[in-house]
């Protein structure tokens, strides 16, 4: 079989769980050499001697915080240094704290989630851009779904990926010219250590997980390894597609719904 991104030097941030160990893992697979981060050490280690016994790509992991501007240039420069350019970047890092209404919600920590999921999506390609330029490479952010249709108790996370999708547009107009595609994925319900995190906060997490299966028209959640194919098929084969949100959301945003709050 082909391989779809053979050699090409891609930046994933937050690729040791989740949805992002699901991108470095199918860019592996598919032949690409990987530099990707994550603020702990031990999960990013076990992954990178994992895929690289694997292949036929290869990563590296770096130890990054990606809320400090200074770890994000480490991460590009290291990267340029050990293979020579860069051709993708997918900005995925960010977290999704626990719900609460507004009410219960400071400014400062709707700051510090812009800070960490929208701001560092920003330092990121903005480091990586010049890179980018010189390979004709692009971009995929990890928004979400609920960027598009909202979510309750969660209006800074909400805002902080609908940022990211108008974020997406602003800079494949701004790229275009340099031949650099800006694109996002926007998946809803997948079942990561973070999804799992938030249903350990409900009365009944397994209640919480079955719930969060039937919100999709397709009765499950969606996979790491499912959010991987839909960034490499932005990244390899889109070559037509810049400014575009591809929905990963098994059909969770269609139909009417049982949504009224209004007490009785
Ligand atoms: C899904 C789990 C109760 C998102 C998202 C991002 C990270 C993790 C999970 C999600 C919605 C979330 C829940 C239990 C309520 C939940 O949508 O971007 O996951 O809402």
């Amino acid at each position: 079989m082909s391989l779809r991104y053979h050699n090409k030097v891609t930046v994933v941030t937050g690729g040791s769980k989740g949805i992002g160990r699901g991108i470095v893992r199918v860019f592996v697979e598919n032949g690409a050499k990987v530099v990707f981060c994550a603020r702990g050490g031990a999960e990013g280690e076990a992954l990178e001697v994992e895929l690289n016994k694997a292949g036929p790509g290869s990563c590296k992991f770096v130890r990054c915080d990606i809320s400090k501007e200074e770890d994000i240039k480490r991460l590009i420069d290291v990267t340029a240094q050990r293979h020579g350019h860069i051709d993708c970047l997918i900005n995925n890092a960010g977290w999704h704290p626990p719900h609460k209404p507004t009410d219960a919600t400071t400014a400062e920590e709707f700051r510090d989630l812009l800070n960490l999921n929208l701001v560092s999506y920003f330092s990121a390609s903005k480091c990586a851009l010049p890179y980018l330029r010189q390979r004709r490479g692009n971009i995929v952010n990890v928004s979400s779904l609920v960027g598009t249709i909202g979510q309750k108790d969660a209006a800074p996370y909400v805002a902080t990926k609908g940022a990211i999708i108008s974020m997406t547009k602003a800079m494949a107009v701004d790229e275009s010219r340099y031949g650099v595609r800006v694109n996002c994925i926007s998946p809803g319900n997948v079942l990561t250590p973070l999804w799992e995190e938030l249903a350990r906060q409900t009365p009944d997490a397994a209640e919480a997980i079955k719930t969060g299966e039937n919100a999709q028209l397709m009765g499950r959640m969606g996979t790491e390894a499912e959010c991987g194919l839909a960034a490499l098929f932005l990244a390899a084969e889109a070559t037509f597609c810049t400014g575009i949100d591809l929905l990963l959301s098994g059909g969770a945003e269609l139909d009417y719904g049982f949504k009224c709050q209004i007490p009785s």
